[in-house]
């Protein structure tokens, strides 16, 4: 076998393996794995899923299909047999950045287990030419430069499947690109990507991510929109979701005919998942297809309900899409006398104002077209689910309690554990074989050890030396030093106010002001950061500015650095996560109880030996029942709490400020001559009136709390045995979070495949 694998990889880098470089390798290795994964053929069914979605968040794919395909070792052996690094070829590939954060994450990890369980599914979503921007920090601020990914050869294979898609005023042709998604030791599937044929990269300036904004043609494909609600109005979002949606439609229409479907039939062939709202104009697309085709409107209408199926990824209420009638029209006419019908129908049934589709402003709501006209909706964790059912959408479940269920998120494990933490993985499967990793709930087994000195000694060996790798990789890369011996702390994540990195700042600020006063912490601390801020998100770029400042701070006072660092990495994306996770002691999770859907990041870290740090919300909450109190680390209020605090609108930050003298000095010092003179004036004391006078995701009240049950943490830490105890709980109980899991319901619930 060794010979072939090697006979053919010679045959595509045509000399000898130790005669390449890395860019051969990579290129080489490409080709290979596209080749065999060509031959697992699909298996075929009757009924296939769609997975449409906007944002497919895949990462570097070749490390993860060579382990899917079977052959990581062999290959990571067969080059290090000619002197080379499997490692060093890793980094020669561009990360696909695809996605801006969870949801887009959410949607690469479903499709590996889609694949894994043998089930017929496909993703489909588009071929953005620059993932979401690329961050470079100057004068302790974020700027973004574009992020380039397609190169030659590349994982994207084009086809020949193109369609003419409709605008006001043109028409576009796109074309189809396919990625192939390998599952572990199964079946292939394929990850659908259209594009334009007349996009044009040279719109781009090198730099900067500006461009023609009005040459639709040439621009739609071209960049996928940063999660930013201040720009959500943009038209250019609804020009790619229809391009997205009608190629979508007319590939699922396609493909059901050629299997003999007669469109009435097309629920037996075909169901369309609907990931967070925008992929919603698939249904009325959906709807004026099937009528082109000769299908009445009401036909049309019921086969389209019982195909489309919703899954709802936030409850705040700022990023539900809701667009003015008058874009549409502007944008896509021929969809709005289908949105005005169905509109009208629920106008008939319910005169209840608020599941309106198109409200009293013409303003359409998106999340409503999903949960009157699909057959399901879900949330993405139980308390998510809960609050969905119980208030934001608890109009919408009186109507139709029989639609709706939860459906907990989850992550793979391929590339959380055996990927990115080799060494966890073998230790694992030495104590209890390689089963857990067809079959998640077999980590249970670990906690039989957990008064077995020599695998808790090991968990921890594991973990410095992941931290040491980790050292060492931003070192080379970044010119960050950090310190192994300490806590590594840490908080990755887009930047969002509701996250609350800005709570983590406070504390910092006030360990900080400690020291400085003679108070020691436990144990050294090194606290780290990776974000991306939305560029037009002002008060988010304030906080990493914050928090880029205080790294400055750290760093550079010799009586504070040996006890406590800030470090923020530039450019947080799948491949650093891939790093950051496995050396984390402490997982950050601190959203305002109720904001945060799931957070899958929870998950990664815990599976990974780290203890969280979190507040009950999302699916923290699932994580705090599944390792029990003394294996996490919980604070601030309750979810309850915090919707009564809104409902009542009584909530006032200056309040605590004046009360909690701890609390003000960190505040106060934001904008103190010290922070002044390394920082911005601006950014610093707009940050400092947002807190004062806004505070709009309750940092204050939870403050005390935060401070209170993190310096527990640190101080249980250096009682090694007792923490290894914990890092073993976390892991042995995170096989509930396998995708596999989620993607194994979703299908008995929603999709039924087979
Ligand atoms: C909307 C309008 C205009 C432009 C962009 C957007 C936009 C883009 C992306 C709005 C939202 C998103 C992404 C949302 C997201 O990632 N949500 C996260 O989904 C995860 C998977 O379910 C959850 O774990 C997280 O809790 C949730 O925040």
């Amino acid at each position: 076998m060794e010979q072939t694998l090697e006979a053919r990889l010679q045959a595509y880098c045509k000399k000898d393996l130790s005669l390449c470089s890395n860019e051969e390798l990579y290129t080489s290795l490409l080709f290979l794995v596209q080749s065999m994964a060509q031959k697992k053929v699909s298996a075929e069914g009757k009924k296939k899923l769609y997975y449409i979605s906007a944002e497919f968040l895949i990462g570097k794919l070749l490390s993860n299909d060579l382990i899917n395909l079977g052959i990581y070792d062999e290959v990571k052996g067969l080059l290090a047999s000619h002197g080379k690094q499997l490692s060093e070829v890793e980094e020669v590939e561009p990360e696909p950045s695809l996605g801006n954060g969870g949801l887009g994450r959410l949607a690469a990890c479903f499709l590996d287990s889609i694949a894994t369980l043998g089930l017929n599914g496909d993703g489909i979503g588009l071929n953005y030419h620059f993932g979401l921007f690329k961050q470079v920090f100057k004068d302790h601020l974020q700027q973004e430069t574009p992020n380039p990914w397609i190169e030659d050869p590349s994982w994207l294979k084009k086809t020949d499947v193109s369609y003419q898609i409709p605008f006001k005023g043109f028409t576009l042709t796109s074309r189809l690109y396919d990625i192939a998604v390998t599952g572990y030791e199964n079946r292939t599937n394929t990850l659908h990507l259209f594009d334009v044929e007349s996009v044009d990269e040279s719109l781009v300036e090198a730099d900067h991510i500006t461009f023609d904004k009005e040459d639709i043609p040439k621009n739609l494909t071209l960049f996928l929109y940063p999660d930013d609600s201040d720009e959500a109005g943009h038209q250019l979002r609804i020009y790619q979701q229809y391009f997205m949606v009608s190629n979508a439609a007319r590939l699922i229409l396609d493909e059901c005919t050629a299997k003999g479907c007669t469109l009435y039939d097309l629920p037996d062939y075909a169901v369309i998942q609907i990931n967070d709202t925008h992929p919603t104009m698939v249904i009325p697309e959906l709807i004026r297809l099937l009528m082109e085709r000769g299908m009445d409107m009401d036909d049309a209408i019921d086969v389209v309900s019982r195909t489309c199926a919703y899954t709802n990824h936030t409850i705040l209420s700022e990023a539900l899409e809701k667009w003015p009638i008058a874009y549409l029209k502007k944008c896509v006419p021929q969809l709005v006398p289908i949105i005005e019908v169905l509109d009208d129908k629920v106008r008939r049934r319910y005169p209840d104002e608020s599941v309106a589709i198109i409200d009293r402003n013409d303003t359409v709501h998106m999340a409503h077209i999903d949960i009157h006209y699909g057959s399901a909706v879900n949330g993405v964790a139980a308390l998510h689910t809960e609050i969905l059912k119980n208030t934001e959408l608890h109009n919408f479940y009186k109507l139709y309690p029989e639609k709706f269920s939860n459906k907990t998120n989850g992550i793979t494990f391929r590339r959380w554990l055996l990927h990115c933490n080799p060494k966890l993985a073998s230790l694992i499967g030495s104590l209890i074989g390689d089963g857990y990793k067809k079959d998640a709930m077999e980590l249970e087994k670990l906690w039989q050890y957990k008064d077995d000195p020599k695998v808790l000694d090991a968990l921890l060996q594991i973990k410095e030396e992941n931290k040491a790798a980790l050292a060492q990789y931003l070192e080379d890369t970044q010119q960050i030093h950090l310190d192994s011996a300490s806590i590594f702390d840490i908080q990755i994540k887009r930047l969002h106010e509701y996250k609350r990195q800005q709570l983590n700042a406070l504390y910092l600020i006030h360990q900080y002001l400690n020291i400085k006063n003679g108070k020691l912490p436990s144990a050294p601390v090194t606290a780290i950061f990776g974000a991306k801020a939305a560029p037009a998100y002002t008060i988010a770029k304030d906080i990493i500015h914050l928090l880029l400042c205080l790294q400055d701070l750290t760093t550079k006072d010799p009586e504070v650095s040996p006890w406590l660092r800030v470090v923020m990495v530039e450019n947080y994306n799948v491949t650093l996560a891939e790093k950051l996770i496995p050396a984390c002691d402490i997982s950050e999770q601190i959203s305002l109880a109720s904001k945060e859907a799931s957070g899958t990041g929870n998950m990664k870290f815990m599976l990974n030996g780290a203890v969280t740090l979190g507040t009950d919300d999302g699916a923290n909450v699932e994580i705090h029942d599944l390792v029990g109190d003394e294996n996490i680390y919980i604070f601030g209020e309750s979810s309850d709490t915090v919707i009564q605090r809104y409902a009542e609108g009584s909530y006032k930050s200056i309040a605590y400020y004046e009360k909690d003298p701890e609390l003000k000095a960190a505040v106060d010092f934001i904008v103190s001559e010290k922070m002044l003179s390394i920082g911005s004036k601006e950014h610093l004391e707009r940050l400092y009136k947002e807190f004062l006078n806004k505070d709009w995701f309750m940092t204050f009240p939870d403050f005390k709390d935060y401070v209170k049950t993190k310096d527990q943490a640190i101080r249980d830490y250096p009682d090694r045995t007792a923490w290894a105890r914990k890092m073993l709980k976390n892991i042995s109980q995170a096989g509930f979070f396998s995708s596999d899991r989620t993607i194994a319901e979703y299908d008995r619930d929603i999709w039924k495949l087979n």
